[in-house]
């Protein structure tokens, strides 16, 4: 191990991967890859690129709609959504692109998948019920399970690193809030409460004691916030008057990834963990979006 990590922590995937052997959990090497959908060859596609931007790989094929990709924290596989069948359902594969595999086969939408940290597991929503639930299933696609079981919108779902609670963004109050429950769906509650705010896409740090999501609390428009897991602390990490969304911590805990709009267009952007610094990663003309570095 020691040997391995070494020659990669010296080089430009420090940016994002852990380099140091505490605090981590899970085997295998560090991830160095972003994955994330972009329509810049046409029809929206995902997509792979080092941490510093560089090495771009198209992973699917342009045709119907492949996107919302997350990648596991051993930077292996990569779950997304296709419209390749019909309608959105569920797919693995590999972060080189090869062995794209169909995990759902539901006639309703699912979307927004994401590993466990173990990757024994994989959160999605889906409209099967009715109305969108974050459901739980095995990493290939056997026993779905509907955890949030409310009438109405719930998604985005994520697990906290050591499997024991799920975040996600729930409009049951009438607007969207975040909210938090036990893995087997229990002791649902909101952790925040924003009029009109829009507070939505949640993710844990890697240490699990701070939540990144975006909202609107009092802005124009969407910004990156982070809080306490009690809910406590809440605080924006960007300031512009264009969007900003879909944030995930690096794996290390030091960067976040996001999708921002203030360059024209969609673009992938890094900061630090505590805002500042902000670097565009993709900075080209299509719209590039819905970032995962395997947090
Ligand atoms: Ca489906
Ligand atoms: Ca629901
Ligand atoms: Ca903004
Ligand atoms: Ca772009």
């Amino acid at each position: 191990m020691k040997g391995v990590a070494f020659p990669l922590c010296a080089a430009t995937a420090a940016l994002l991967a852990g380099c140091s052997g505490s605090g981590g959990g899970g085997g295998g090497l560090p991830p160095s890859r972003i994955v994330f959908s972009s329509d810049r060859e046409g029809s929206v596609a995902v997509f792979a690129m080092d941490a510093n931007g560089a090495n771009v790989l198209r992973l699917t094929d342009p045709v119907a709609l492949n996107r919302m990709p997350s990648l596991s924290s051993d930077g292996q596989k990569v779950v997304f959504v296709s419209e390749r069948d019909g309608n959105q359902e569920i797919y693995s594969m590999n972060v080189d692109g090869t062995n794209q595999t169909r995990l759902t086969n539901d006639a309703a939408a699912d979307f927004n998948p994401s590993f466990s940290r173990d990757g024994t597991k994989i959160l999605f929503d889906s409209e099967r019920t009715g109305n969108a639930e974050v459901f739980v299933m095995a990493s290939d696609g056997q026993n779905p399970v509907n955890l949030s079981a409310s009438a109405q919108t719930d998604g985005a779902a994520k697990f906290s690193p050591a499997g024991t609670q799920i975040v996600f963004h729930s409009n049951r109050t009438g607007q969207f809030e975040i909210w938090v429950m036990d893995s087997d769906g229990g002791r649902q509650f909101p952790l925040t409460d924003g009029a009109d705010s829009l507070d939505a896409f949640p993710s844990y740090h890697p240490n699990g004691s701070k939540i990144v999501y975006n909202s609107k609390n009092g802005a124009e428009d969407a910004e990156i916030f982070s809080m306490n897991i009690d809910g406590s602390s809440q605080a924006a990490l960007t300031n512009n008057i264009e969007a900003d969304s879909n944030a995930e911590y690096s794996p290390n805990g030091l960067k976040i990834v996001f999708e921002g709009l203030r360059a024209g267009n969609w673009d992938i952007w890094l900061m630090d963990a505590v805002g500042g610094n902000e670097v565009n990663l993709s900075n080209d003309a299509g719209n590039d979006t819905e970032p995962s570095a395997g947090t």
